[in-house]
């Protein structure tokens, strides 16, 4: 029979079985910190190089609570049927077309593209107070005029968000529209389309609804701390999110780069400007990168015409 001299070696292997477990234990620890910390991503809301003048909106994810459509209460019309593609059932659960942009099956299209006002009121499993609602419009973006959540205690729908419908960038893009937390549980929202002022079908991937006050946002360059900001100035845009665990994390920067617009140009003429018929004049501009001639035919009193030359 073998024997073993007692003590040292157990002590020893207590000793290493001791310091496999403490790693065991720190490095769960330290996968589960992770999984907890947010992921923070830019998304630009369209071209990041533009004019002095010009703008593009940048968001960060939400993650708070989370909620997409669960069903589709009610609607004035749908382009497909009984899921079939282009219907009601497109726009449940989590985008599946976003960030493709076109004309995708799996997003809500109206049945016709631009005679009349359109709607959806949609539902949400789970209520709970919202502060924002993102809207992730897939083709030919721009024609939604008012989007409404409803207070369960009135029945009624209250407005979170207006403006004119007019045609977007031919990009797909998430409508971000935040607000103060709803003091009443959200399970039912409505979103409402001047689809006529935007030609072309307007279709929907998907909707989602949340509260992100758990969260903490900061912008840089700007200081801002909201989940989506306005660049109208160049520069490397970074976000910090640092979620209630603590957890914070910086995002990768998007360069915004915005480009000075050119000097007015003038004209000089080389003779006359009044002249009979079979003469001319030869107009020059001042030294541009790329010329445009226009010619303004003028009717009395009111009436101009701008034609290309
Ligand atoms: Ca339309
Ligand atoms: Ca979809």
């Amino acid at each position: 029979m073998r024997t073993f001299h007692a003590g040292v070696p157990n002590k020893r292997l207590f000793a290493i079985l001791s310091v496999i477990s403490m790693y065991t234990f720190l490095f769960a620890h330290i996968d589960k910190l992770n999984a907890q910390c947010p992921i923070a991503a830019i998304t630009p809301g369209g071209p990041t190089t533009f004019c002095t003048g010009g703008s593009v909106t940048l968001t960060a994810p939400s993650f708070q609570k989370v909620r997409y459509v669960s069903s589709t209460i009610d609607f004035s019309s749908m382009y497909g049927s009984s899921c079939g593609g282009w219907d009601t059932c497109s726009l449940r659960g989590a985008p599946n077309v976003y960030p493709d942009y076109g004309d995708y099956t799996q997003a809500w299209a109206s049945q016709n593209s631009d005679e009349e006002r359109e709607y959806l009121v949609l539902g949400f499993n789970d209520p709970s107070p919202i502060n924002y609602i993102d809207i992730y419009e897939t083709y030919k973006p721009g024609s939604i005029d008012t989007v409404y959540v409803k207070n369960p205690g009135t029945s009624l729908f209250e407005t979170v968000y207006t403006a004119t419908a007019s045609p977007a960038f031919d990009s797909s893009r998430i409508l971000h529209i935040s607000f103060p937390l709803t003091g009443f549980d959200v399970s039912e929202i409505r979103i409402a389309m001047n689809s006529s002022a935007v030609p072309d079908w307007n279709e929907i991937d998907a909707v989602a609804i949340g509260n992100n006050t758990a969260y903490n946002y900061f912008w840089s360059p700007g200081g801002e701390t909201t989940t989506g900001i306005n660049a109208t100035t160049g520069g490397n845009y970074t976000v910090t999110i640092t979620d209630d665990n603590g957890c914070s994390v910086t995002s990768d920067p998007v360069i915004v780069t915005v480009n000075d617009l050119p000097d007015t140009p003038t004209i000089t003429a080389d003779g006359p400007l009044t002249f009979c018929k079979g003469g001319s004049v030869t107009l020059t501009s001042s030294p541009a990168a790329g010329y445009q001639w226009y010619k303004t035919v003028q009717f009395p009193p009111f009436i101009q015409l701008k034609q290309k030359q």
